[in-house]
């Protein structure tokens, strides 16, 4: 083979080292974040979307981790009161991990503790502790 063909295949491999490498590692980080979450609920003001799941079922007896993602502009809480978890305030663009262990099945109601849009009173859903 000539050296011309030789760094063509060093460059080639360069090139994808450099662009796939950063993809894949960032996909490899994600999954390693997300393996051991119940649940991940997306938080948007009612008009852009609201929680995403809204309804969100788990079993009783286990360990709850849930990760409130704010992919809003605006500032979101979140909050399950009955179960006394509440995140405080989430920015724009963050996260807040909640950990418990629900102690008896039902439907808990979750909602934003932060005025964020005039449709603010809209933005609930329900965590559901089924029992076994
Ligand atoms: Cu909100």
């Amino acid at each position: 083979m000539s050296k011309t063909i030789i760094k063509t295949i060093i460059s080639a491999v360069l090139v994808l080292a450099c662009t796939i490498g950063p993809i894949v590692a960032a996909l490899a980080y994600e999954s390693s974040r997300t393996r051991d979450l119940t649940a991940e609920i997306l938080a948007r003001a009612p008009e852009k979307g609201n929680y995403s799941p809204r309804f969100v079922t788990v079993a009783f007896g286990q360990k709850v981790k849930l990760r409130v993602r704010n992919i809003d502009t605006v500032t979101h809480g979140f909050a399950i009161p009955a179960l006394e978890v509440d995140a405080g305030e989430i920015k724009a663009g963050q996260y807040a991990v909640l950990e418990f262990t629900p102690e008896k099945p039902g439907k808990y109601d979750f909602y934003c503790t932060t005025w964020c849009s005039e449709f603010h009173l809209q933005m609930r859903g329900i965590l559901e502790v089924t029992a076994r």
